[in-house]
């Protein structure tokens, strides 16, 4: 080589670019997977960043990459990074970015974006929108990046705000020069900002500590309802010798179930309602009092006057529903240790109080038992729930997946969990669409098998992503509840024409074969043995598996267990 060539060579590698600066501060912070989907100005990106040891799942659509992103958040308290490419690409991505937000969970969702000069010109240029401007109101925090030495400071601004405080979804806007612009390697390297503890410990101040603890002292029949956030905090020790300690019976939201196993002694998930109506004083544990928990007021929480003591990160949670006679602002780790330090030698929670609680419980609880051995043919719900609670009893440590109307909040009830984080379900909106994004992140992040629980309308939302589940070989099992549609497979079409009602779908339609079109193992099953065959076949084998459960299309209610936000037509009733 010529000597100029030489010198040529050197200061190639003497530089970088932004492509390289992006990768390099991801993998700085620790960012193991990005949740993808290729596409102009982003597609060399995921190609660099596979290449670099970064793991690069291609999806099929970005709402599934970004619910995958965002529930990585929730399982790993990591931001998930979702990759997309600009206008249509990111706007496909922003339902899930919002979804985070709404659910706390720490997200990032990068997007590719076109010119500036021509985006603000409005002069058209190729998928040209003003991402930064529409992200603003749907997440925590957005930020754009207009120099490649800025690139470091800008990822480090998007992990800090996804995940202190109450974690959320945050945008990072990357124009496409960006990715090209080039600097001198030791500066760009100078650059990068690590961020050194992402969420620190919020410790509570000890007058807050000492009236909770002298509310909670004065209760008769407390009540301690565990949220999501509590399951979250990674705090489950802590988290297990506090309600223990107590004495006090707890209430599991949905995704908190397993934090301590449905069928400890003080669980009173099967007495739901006489824990709300009657207990004096609540203390809310990382759970907010929205429409999940009935606002904190109404027929649902009784006559009897009520005392709440709240814990969460977030002080403006404090009093947005009902007063707060004890806010506790801090981590749930923190708060809860600060608690027990200053329970001393705690009586245990009125022994009357729990000896109720367990008896209300185990009477519903024998009550349903007979119905998980329903043999009914066609199958109803209860007799396919019977055979996947005893799937997650001998797997407590599978991931259950689940979405639905009909098929969440009957599931919800039917399937015990064992273990922290292992239910993962629609959330603060209860939105379809979650399911096989959340399935991939959940197998990617963990390593564990996942038993997704499907309605049928539910599938169909993220139905796509099966070739994805089989293109990198997870250990996912999808089990379709399928009554024929929407809540229902019966609704009639009321104007007398051929098209089929609102909310049915093709009857006798077999899920199972999108499965076997991408190698996947594929099964119809009309028995509740079949059932439990094909899951159990699926659950040790790990292969990607599809069932379709066919389920009698009359065995559903309208909106499952939440027909009652249904508004009426007044006319109707006249
Ligand atoms: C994004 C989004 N679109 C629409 C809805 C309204 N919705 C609620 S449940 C549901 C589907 C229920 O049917 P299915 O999943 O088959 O469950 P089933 O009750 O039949 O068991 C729909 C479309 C929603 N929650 N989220
Ligand atoms: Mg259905």
């Amino acid at each position: 080589m010529s000597a100029a060539g030489q010198a040529d060579a050197n200061q190639e590698q003497e530089l970088t670019d932004g492509f390289h600066l992006v990768i390099d501060a991801l993998k700085l912070n620790g960012i193991k997977t990005i949740y993808n989907v290729p596409g102009i100005p982003i597609t060399d990106l995921g190609r660099m960043a596979q290449a670099a040891g970064l793991r690069v799942l291609s999806f099929r659509h970005e709402q599934n990459a970004g619910y995958a992103a965002s529930i990585a958040g929730f399982l790993t308290k990591q931001p998930g990074v979702c990759l997309t490419v600009s206008a249509p690409g990111f706007l496909n991505g922003l339902t899930a970015l919002a979804h985070a937000t709404t659910n706390c969970f720490p997200m990032i969702l990068i997007s590719g974006s076109s010119e500036r000069e021509i985006v603000d010109l409005q002069q058209g240029d190729y998928e040209e929108m003003d991402q930064l401007a529409i992200a603003k109101p749907l997440c925590k925090a957005a930020f754009r990046v207009l120099h490649a030495a800025d690139i470091g400071i800008g990822l480090a601004r998007a992990i800090r705000a996804a995940c202190s405080g109450r974690p959320g979804g945050v945008y990072l806007d990357l124009p496409a020069k960006l990715f090209s612009q080039v600097m001198g390697a030791e500066a760009g390297q100078k650059s990068l900002v690590k961020v050194i503890d992402a969420a620190p410990e919020q410790i509570p101040a000890p007058s807050a500590v000492k009236r909770a603890l002298d509310v909670l002292k004065s209760a008769r029949k407390p009540l301690i309802i565990l949220g999501k956030g509590a399951a979250y905090a990674q705090a489950d020790d802590v988290v297990k010798s506090f309600v223990e300690k107590s004495g006090i019976p707890f209430l599991p939201m949905s995704m908190a179930k397993g934090l301590l196993p449905d069928t400890h002694p003080q669980c009173a998930g099967a007495a739901r309602s006489t824990v709300l109506k009657d207990s004096d004083v609540v203390m809310l544990v990382g759970a907010r009092l929205n429409w999940l928990l009935s606002h904190g007021k109404g027929k649902t929480w009784g006559d009897a006057p009520k005392k709440f003591i709240q814990v969460d990160i977030e002080p403006k949670e404090m009093d947005s529903n009902v007063e707060i006679a004890a806010p506790l602002v801090g981590d749930v780790g923190s708060v809860l240790s600060a608690l027990l330090a200053g329970m001393g030698d705690w009586a245990g929670g009125p022994k009357d109080w729990m000896a109720t609680v367990s008896k209300k419980r185990e009477e519903n609880v024998a009550k349903m038992a007979p119905r998980f051995m329903s043999n009914a043919n066609p199958m109803d719900y209860y007799g396919a729930l019977g055979v996947l609670r005893q799937a997650i009893k001998e797997r407590p440590d599978a991931i259950l997946v689940n979405e639905g109307a009909n098929a969440l909040d009957l599931t919800r009830g039917a399937v015990d969990m064992y273990q922290p984080r292992k239910r993962i379900d629609v959330g603060t909106w209860g939105v379809m669409g979650i399911g096989m994004g959340y399935a991939i992140a959940a197998a990617v992040e963990t390593g564990k098998p996942v038993l997704c629980i499907e309605g049928d309308s539910a599938f169909g939302f993220s139905g796509m992503e099966v070739e994805t589940i089989c293109r990198y070989k997870l250990p996912v099992c999808i089990v379709i509840l399928n009554n024929d549609g929407i809540y229902r497979g019966t609704d009639v079409n009321k104007s007398g024409n051929d098209d089929p009602a609102t909310t049915v779908f093709v009857k006798g339609a077999r899920y199972d074969k999108m499965m076997e079109a991408f190698g996947g193992v594929g099964v119809n099953a009309t028995t509740p043995d079949e059932l439990r065959r094909a899951v159990n076949d699926a659950l040790a084998s790990g292969k990607p598996t599809l069932i379709n459960a066919v389920i009698d299309p009359a065995a559903g209610s309208e909106s499952g267990r939440i027909g009652n936000l249904n508004p009426q037509s007044v006319l109707k009733k006249k």
